[in-house]
């Protein structure tokens, strides 16, 4: 509950509240998912506000010092509160509350609302992950490799893109993801030239390369991982770009060290591709946040200034592409720790030929 406290100790004075709306923020600060409620933070109280569908699970679940809490109507039972507690003004999360039901709150609720810092301010809580939020990451990338190692073995000449993509979607459930982390990307040949490519009836052939971007969501928490890997063989021209990119992701991953720059994170790899003359041909970020969100802060660009710090996950994933021909990307979770950070996946970088 650390997260509370925290948010608690943001409030400026005892006359302040926290709304929080969101589904995500609310499941962050209170590990229980709903599909509507709140959680309110006053300096004395933390409650979990959820309707009746929810109200039994919740309260299951809860841990003090956060209570739940069975509203019928949210502004009317918030408006008790905040009398009870003589509260003037309320922050709401200034990037998820909609224009429409801002207007509403604005108009129901008895404090002035404010609009100025809650989201960013639990975007820099969720930047650093605790123990078991790790965890369930770490979680998530072993279900997804579990899956991916057994996929590898239906991959062959005749194959369709979307077979694979199926059969991983199929097999990251079975084995304990509550969902994939996104649409999963399977992709073969020119295809691979297509950073978000979708998968198709496109068929694998004899010396393709066939690019896996795929994760797991484990108890709301997700991975993230690509693999470029060969069908029966790579040509002179293919290995020379794996290994490019290889290289950019080791030097990426270097540079994942506490107190540096993300920035530094992004340059490492765009000049290693940049150095070999393919700098025109990765043409996006080397990296994202993970959590509760697939792709969360910080953006790992050349233009973030953000401070590395311990226990931040991010990922490292350059990648080449050769419009209509084909392209290579490398992606892993790394969690900051000092010095060195851990590289979060179990699968092994090297080019793999099936
Ligand atoms: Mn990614």
């Amino acid at each position: 509950m650390n997260a509370l406290n925290e948010l608690r100790d943001f409030l400026p004075d005892d006359r302040t509240a926290a709304l929080v709306t969101s589904d995500i923020n609310r499941r962050y600060l209170s590990g229980f998912p709903s599909s509507a409620g709140a959680v309110l933070v006053t300096k004395s109280r933390f409650l979990l506000m959820v309707d009746f569908r929810y109200y039994e699970a919740a309260a299951r679940r809860v841990q003090p010092p956060l209570e739940a809490f069975r509203y019928t109507r949210l502004t009317d039972d918030l408006n008790r509160i905040f009398l009870e507690e003589n509260i003037k003004q309320v922050y709401l999360e200034e990037e998820a509350v909609t224009v429409s039901y801002f207007h509403e709150l604005q108009a129901t609720l008895i404090p002035e609302v404010l609009t100025d810092g809650l989201s960013d301010q639990l975007m820099k809580l969720r930047l650093c992950k605790t123990a078991p939020e790790v965890e369930k990451i770490i979680t998530a990338q072993r279900i997804t490799e579990r899956a991916y190692t057994e996929v590898l073995n239906l991959l062959r000449p005749g194959v369709s893109e979307r077979r694979i993509a199926v059969e991983l979607e199929h097999l990251i459930k079975l084995y304990g993801g509550e969902r994939v982390a996104f649409d999963l990307i399977c992709v073969t040949g020119e295809n691979t030239s297509l950073p978000h490519g979708v998968p198709s009836d496109r068929l694998v052939r004899e010396g393709d390369f066939f690019t896996f971007d795929i994760g797991a969501v484990y108890d709301g928490y997700h991975s993230d991982m690509t693999r470029t890997v060969a069908v029966g063989h790579a040509d002179e021209e293919m290995r020379l770009i794996y290994e490019t990119v290889l290289q950019a992701h080791l030097n990426a991953a270097r540079a994942i060290i506490a107190g540096n720059k993300v920035a530094d994170v992004d340059l490492a790899a765009r000049e290693t591709i940049e150095r070999c003359g393919y700098g025109e041909y990765f043409g996006h970020s080397t990296g994202h946040g993970v959590g509760l969100e697939i792709h969360e802060a910080p953006a790992v660009y050349k233009t973030n200034l953000t401070l590395l710090r311990d226990e931040m996950v991010i990922t490292d994933e350059p990648g080449i592409y050769l419009p209509g021909r084909f392209g290579v990307r490398i992606e892993d979770m790394y969690l900051v720790r000092g010095e060195r950070a851990v590289d979060l996946a179990e699968i092994p970088k090297d080019l793999t030929i099936i």
